[in-house]
């Protein structure tokens, strides 16, 4: 039995398209207490936090957009990650992407303070690589994987209690990529798992090489959950839908996966834009996904390693 820590985070600063705002709501909505107190977990619902006051000072990219805000919820995001961290498995309902800048910032702070290493796996169609001086769109929620892994360029967000080296990163569902962050991603250590590789040799292969990089240094686990992962098929609630994505089989497949290796320590769900759903299908996904990786089983068995 888990210790669930549900932080609603209605981070909506990262990108131009107003909805994310309503995620922690949605997900309360479609049950998603409900499902884990049904798992046998314990939740806490902290409810809906707010960002902290700031006022960094004007970057030169001029398209970077809502600077102040975003720096704003990094702060207090980071700190309720260290806090609900020691008392159990923060589950952070977004909310945009932009919330992993302080999620898991503040996660990695706490995993420093055990002397264990923190692992990251971003599912998404994007790899959320930008700096504040690439990035095109100035849409922040394009940012958070290297503001973690230490790139330069986030001048005016707080400094990193701890950094992630990328070689401890892994990215799933890609297939969307800016011309930026592929030269930044190329030359480092990073797992990069496109729809391709997905197409090729399935999910469970590298998801599975991960996961025994994670347990071979006794490593925990972040996850972050982008809908967008998702194919818009079955995800159509979520801004940036690029088509072919991940199936629902594949998408469970990895929560189960998750949820065996023992390792996870703390969820993102992101980009959740409930305007933009179907009758709260897209909600229901993503607390069935989450479920999965809490320890919802149809027969409870392994993956065959090797599989
Ligand atoms: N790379 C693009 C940008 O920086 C898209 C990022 N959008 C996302 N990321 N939804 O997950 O604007
Ligand atoms: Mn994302
Ligand atoms: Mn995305
Ligand atoms: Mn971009």
């Amino acid at each position: 039995m888990t210790d669930c820590i549900l932080i609603g985070a209605p981070v909506d600063c990262g990108k131009q398209r107003r909805g994310c705002l309503m995620g922690p709501d949605a997900y309360r909505t479609a049950g998603l207490v409900e499902a884990l107190q049904g798992l046998g977990h314990s939740v806490m619902d902290r409810g809906n936090m707010t960002p902290d006051p700031a006022d960094p000072p004007p970057v030169a990219n001029k398209a970077v957009h809502h600077l102040p805000q975003t720096v704003g919820w990094t702060l207090s995001l980071m700190r309720a990650a260290q806090e609900a961290a020691k008392e159990g498995f923060p589950i952070f309902m977004g909310g945009d992407h932009a919330l992993s800048l302080g999620s898991v910032a503040g996660m990695a702070a706490h995993a420093a303070q055990l002397d264990r290493p923190l692992f990251v796996l971003w599912l998404d169609a994007h790899t959320d690589f930008h700096t504040l001086e690439t990035t095109t769109s100035g849409n922040l929620h394009g940012t958070p994987l290297a503001y973690v892994t230490g790139q330069k360029g986030f001048d005016p967000f707080p400094p990193l209690p701890s950094v992630i080296p990328v070689e401890r990163v892994g990215l799933i569902g890609l297939r969307s990529v800016d011309p930026e962050e592929r030269a930044a991603l190329e030359d480092g250590e990073a797992m990069l798992v496109d729809m391709r590789m997905i197409d090729e040799v399935g999910i469970a292969r590298p998801l599975g090489t991960f996961l025994d990089k994670v347990a071979a240094v006794d490593g925990l686990l972040h996850v972050s959950l982008d809908v967008d992962f998702l194919d818009p098929a079955v995800a159509p609630a979520v801004g940036t839908t690029v088509p072919g994505g991940a199936t629902v089989r594949e998408a469970h497949l990895a929560m189960e996966m998750l949820s065996d290796s023992g390792r996870v320590c703390s969820l993102d769900l992101v980009e959740l834009n409930p305007s933009l759903d179907e009758r709260g299908r897209t909600a229901s996904l993503m607390v069935d996904l989450c479920a999965s990786l809490m320890g919802r089983r149809v027969f409870d068995r392994p993956t065959p390693r090797g599989a």
